[in-house]
């Protein structure tokens, strides 16, 4: 299924994108003269419900049709760049976006008619869109999307630029930040990555210029306030959501801050970690400083701690990409979920190809709306990319269980649903889940169970300042309000006020930081993973409901759990037919978002890390 508002190469690949066919083609400009006859036709008299039925029904037909070759041009691009799969993405894309956004303007005349409470929803979501009428404004939108996908693949850091064997790409500097302990060697690295995205910096600001302009097309203020009006609020009222949840978890990541500040500062001395104000981006064990579970050896209790590394047991077993992807569908098959198809197997890329470039970053993929399903993962026998696989999956299982909506319905209730789904499974592969698999030697006791949840905040409590603050950055870019020469400038700002975290050395002169996040140059909204850190909480107190737990929440899980497994279903199958706290209610009862079942999860930690933090500080 396509992103409304289009947006280039995508991560679970919500969006519409087109390959150049001449049959589709021909097929696609027949439906729509057909249309837009029909329109012309009826332009001076008010439309009618039939037509507007009529219309739904032509616009669904049309875009269900062009989507699936579309799909398979930006596959193409992203598992094999060069500069003609580029081309042919970018003008796929050209031509979805031409039909997406006649269809979202025609759509417009059928507002206000009595229409049932389905087709209201389908008019809405044709409206979640860009257009660009202008072929030319169209065509440079599309090239610089694709460009800049690509450019952040291929993206590499040579140390000794006349040197090829110096040149590091970013798996490869990421490695690094996980794992050196040597403040020079992790700043090198953080910052040899961070240089890269300059090279598009321009092209940026060109293409934010672009998608305003499609944004107000359709009566949007910008193209943030088009990427906050799919919550079935207001932009305004999804902003003011946000800031609550954030205030009531602010608390909680403050603990954790202040306690790994102590660590590090420990480990790293007092010149480089500060007691108070911000802290070294490079320190974190990540190359965004986005989660920390790398520093968990670093700041584990001590004694004995129970932990969620399966690292090196996957290393020692000699576990491929295809055993890594087989146990979490284990998972999902547990719960009583289909088998993946043959073609999920033979068509996905799961490992990096040494011949040719890719974009790395993983992704899920709907190809063509009913069961050809994919992820494209550089998969390593890490834990991340163990938890990560379990992340793609959630996608793919999305899809398969909406596949019988209507083509406009097949999506997730919100785009930070679909982000939460697998992230819920992340939350059930608990110690004893991975000590049935063989991957855990031990189980550990409940006098470990601190441990355990320091390794699962590192993870998820660490992300949500990260999570809030990337859109933060991009609404007010899309507003006008920040300006390419203060690009840098509000981004350190955000991320010192949310993170508590600064750049490890002075800015660049016209560097571009944001952009060495792949969300920035791909143009993927960022608020949804905030948004599904919050949910999968919320998910997983449902579902361990559901399944008769009754223990502490961060215990739960729900492998195996058939009765779960049909409720996480049943919600799945909804796609987005409905508004999302409708979705959301008959999972849990709830129509709200609400970090209460994140603070319940963790209570037992926040308690620790104060006591931990007052010892220390005064230690
Ligand atoms: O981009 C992703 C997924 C694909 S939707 C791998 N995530 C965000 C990121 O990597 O920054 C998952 C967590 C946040
Ligand atoms: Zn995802």
């Amino acid at each position: 299924m396509f992103l409304l508002y289009l947006s280039p190469p995508f991560s679970y690949n919500e969006r519409l994108v087109m390959r150049i066919q001449p049959q589709l083609v021909a097929a696609a400009l027949a439906i729509s003269l057909c249309f837009s006859a029909t329109a012309a036709s009826n332009k001076k008299a008010p439309p009618t419900v039939a037509e507007a039925e009529q219309f739904l029904k032509n616009a669904e037909a049309r875009l269900e049709k062009l989507s699936d070759s579309a799909q398979r041009a930006a596959w193409v691009y992203e598992t094999h760049i060069t500069d003609d799969t580029e081309a042919i993405s970018s003008q796929a894309n050209d031509i979805s976006l031409a039909a997406l956004g006649e269809i979202a303007l025609q759509a417009r005349r059928y507002n206000g008619l009595p229409l049932s409470v389905e087709n209201k929803r389908k008019l809405k979501l044709l409206q979640l869109s860009i257009s660009l009428s202008d072929s030319k404004d169209r065509e440079a939108y599309t090239r610089l999307a694709s460009f800049m996908s690509g450019a952040y693949g291929k993206a590499k850091y040579c140390s000794k630029p006349s040197d090829e064997g110096s040149c590091k790409n970013l798996g490869q500097l990421e490695e690094i930040l996980a794992h050196s302990n040597d403040p020079a060697v992790l700043k090198d690295a953080w910052l040899g990555w961070h240089k890269q995205s300059a090279s598009y910096k321009d092209k940026y600001a060109e293409y934010v210029a672009l998608s305003n302009k499609g944004a107000r097309e359709l009566g949007y203020a910008d193209t943030g306030a088009l990427w906050r009006s799919q919550y079935d609020m207001s932009p305004q009222e999804f902003a003011q959501e946000t800031e609550r949840l954030w205030q009531q978890v602010k608390p909680l990541y403050d603990s954790l801050h202040l306690y790994v500040r102590l660590k590090l500062r420990e480990k790293y001395g007092a010149e480089i970690v500060p007691l108070t104000g911000p802290i070294p981006a490079h320190l974190f064990g990540n190359m965004w400083s986005q989660s920390w579970e790398n520093l968990y050896p670093l700041v584990k209790p001590q004694g004995q701690a129970g932990s969620l590394d399966v690292g090196e047991v996957l290393k020692q077993k000699n576990t491929d990409a295809q055993a890594m992807t087989r146990y979490a569908e284990g998972f999902y098959t547990s719960l009583g979920m289909e088998k993946l198809p043959d073609s999920f197997w033979a068509k996905s890329m799961l490992t990096k190809p040494r011949d040719r470039e890719v974009v790395c970053h993983a992704s899920a993929w709907d190809l063509n709306n009913l069961t050809d399903v994919r992820i494209k993962m550089c998969i390593n026998p890490t834990t991340e990319d163990f938890l990560t696989i379990h992340h793609e999956l959630g996608h793919i299982y999305y899809d398969l269980a909406y596949r019988n909506q209507p083509y406009l319905f097949k999506a997730g209730a919100n785009d930070g649903f679909h982000e939460a789904i697998g992230d819920t499974v992340q939350l059930s592969v608990t110690p004893e889940y991975l000590n049935k698999l063989g991957l855990l030697k031990e189980v550990p006791d409940v006098s470990q169970d601190i441990g355990v949840l320091l390794n699962r905040a590192l993870e998820k409590v660490a992300f949500l300042p990260f999570g809030y603050l990337v859109d933060q950055w991009r609404w007010k870019v899309y507003a006008g309000e920040v300006k390419p020469q203060d690009y840098d400038k509000v981004w350190w700002e955000l991320r010192e006020k949310y993170q508590g975290v600064k750049r490890p050395a002075p800015s660049e002169a016209n560097g571009f930081d944001a952009g060495a996040k792949y969300h920035v140059p791909a143009d993927v909204p960022y608020a949804r993973y905030f948004v599904a850190h919050i949910l999968q909480f919320q998910f997983q107190r449902a579902l361990c409901k559901e399944a008769g737990y009754t223990g502490p929440l961060h215990r739960c899980s729900i492998f195996g759990n058939k009765k779960a497994g049909e409720k996480y279903q049943a919600m799945l199958a909804l796609g987005t037919s409905k508004p999302w706290s409708e979705a959301l209610k008959t999972m849990s009862g709830e129509e709200k978002m609400d970090a209460s079942a994140i603070l319940d999860y963790f209570a037992p930690l926040k308690v620790w890390l104060d006591a931990q933090n007052k010892a220390l500080s005064h230690g």
